[in-house]
């Protein structure tokens, strides 16, 4: 099965917590604080594996999480980093953000990383929170959480030409004629279903790759036949080769399909309509077709496209058309890809401060979520440590621009203290 988009979860591992402990030694009575911190989550990280050909494994498996960082132990053991998640994917897949749309990366090179989610740091344990006025810290610091985000994955084939036109032209028949690639021919309309990818590698010419998509009809843009969902494998290709029915058997106008299928790509993309062309007048074998060809050369003239009278079937013509084709990717030049990568901004930890109804002062957000979770509210230093986090965020600050008074409530989600200046 060739499945080429996928939409999957990635998430990274969370750090490990920060240990609250103190030493216990035979005769020694209070121990210091050796509580050790936690260890690193876990990055999420896309790496382009050569032999991976469609994105099939993703229909079945949506969720991917990496390891989280072991917590701290007591004697300072530090926690153990969590491991990578390396996800394989083919070459050619391009990841994007799926709540923006925008493209974080395009991974074509062989072996080519990238990492889609940081692990979360490990938090500090209690043995680093002392100091020589707090001598037995109780409490530690929580570990971040990892990033995560829903992404799309979308393959692109990595193809340096395209075959394009109406079903049943030839295009099959013309890659298996000049690639090594065995695609199914058959005289009926959609025979092929999938792109199949072939190297042409004749004496004389640099090798290109080549990729033959499904058939395009009127409509394509709307989703009509097998729609345009396969012209994104031909949005990487420099040339395309329009194959045109040239014996009009079909009894469609040679000149006709070569507008209509233009007008199907440019309605998918302009950027795609404006790519070099080469024609192919395909079944020139089939009697009749001569007087197309010349129409075509005719028309087509205007345009600056190059007709070659071709008969795929018996490969007559065919070595003149890749000739040709190599010539072009020769001169042209590589334009580099016009997209803006997107970085998402790191997961800060954020927070509000508003006026509840009681007059209390409310902060809330991720900031205070983190917080309480490092606060040992029956430990009068722990107090005392939270209450310098705030002063050094400048919370405090803001709390008094508000017009907070000694004695109002400040509450932060269940937790609730009277602020004292
Ligand atoms: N007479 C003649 N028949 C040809 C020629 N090239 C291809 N055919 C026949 O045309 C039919 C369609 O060929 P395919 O290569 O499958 O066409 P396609 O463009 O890939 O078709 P789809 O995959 O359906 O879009 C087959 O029966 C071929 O044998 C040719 O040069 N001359
Ligand atoms: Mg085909």
């Amino acid at each position: 099965m060739f499945v080429d988009v996928a939409k999957i979860y990635v998430k990274a591992g969370d750090g490990g917590h920060g240990c609250v402990s103190f030493r216990r030694e035979k005769y020694v009575p209070f121990g210091g604080p050796d509580g050790g911190d936690g260890g690193r989550g876990g990055d999420v990280i896309f790496k382009v594996d050569p032999n991976m050909r469609t994105l099939l494994d993703f229909k079945y498996q949506k969720k991917y999480e990496a390891q989280r960082g072991e917590n701290g132990g007591t004697n300072n053991k530090f926690g153990k980093d969590g491991e990578d998640l390396i996800i394989k994917v083919p070459a050619g897949t391009v990841i994007k953000d799926a709540e923006s749309g925008r493209i974080m990366a395009d991974l074509v090179d062989e072996g080519q990383e990238f990492v889609v989610c940081k692990g979360g740091r490990g938090g500090r344990g209690n043995s680093r929170f002392a100091t020589p006025t707090r001598q037995a810290p109780n409490f530690a610091e929580p570990g971040m959480p990892g990033e995560e985000r829903w992404v799309t994955l979308e393959l692109k084939l990595l193809a340096d030409v395209g075959l394009i036109g109406f079903p049943n032209v030839g295009k099959s028949t013309i890659l298996s004629m000049v690639t090594g690639a065995k695609p199914k021919i058959a005289n009926y309309h959609f025979t092929t279903l999938t792109p199949n990818l072939g190297v042409v590698d004749m004496q004389g010419i640099k090798s290109f790759v080549l990729a033959d998509i499904p058939g395009l009809i009127e409509g394509a843009h709307e989703g009509v036949g097998l729609g345009i969902d396969f012209l994104r494998h031909v949005e990487r290709t420099k040339v395309l080769i329009h194959v045109i029915d040239a014996s009009g058997i079909e009894g469609r106008d040679p000149i006709d399909d070569f507008y209509k299928i233009n007008e199907e790509l440019k309605l998918y993309s302009e950027k795609l309509s404006k790519k070099p062309q080469v024609v192919v007048a395909n079944k020139c074998d089939i009697p009749g077709s001569e007087e197309n060809v010349k129409r075509l050369r005719e028309e087509l003239s205007k345009h600056g496209i190059e007709v070659f009278e071709v008969s795929a079937a018996t490969n007559k013509g065919l070595k003149e058309v890749m000739f040709y084709v190599s010539n072009m990717l020769d001169n042209i030049v590589e334009e580099k890809e016009d997209y803006e990568v997107y970085v998402p901004e790191e997961k800060r930890f954020t927070y509000t401060i508003r006026r509840d109804d009681d007059g209390a002062y409310v902060i809330e957000g991720s900031f205070v979520d983190r917080l309480l979770l490092s606060v040992n509210i029956y430990d009068s230093e722990s107090l005392k440590y939270f209450h310098k986090v705030l002063e050094k965020r400048g919370i405090i600050e803001e709390l008094k621009k508000m017009g907070i008074q000694d004695g109002d409530l400040v509450r932060m989600n269940d937790f609730e203290f009277e602020f004292v200046e």
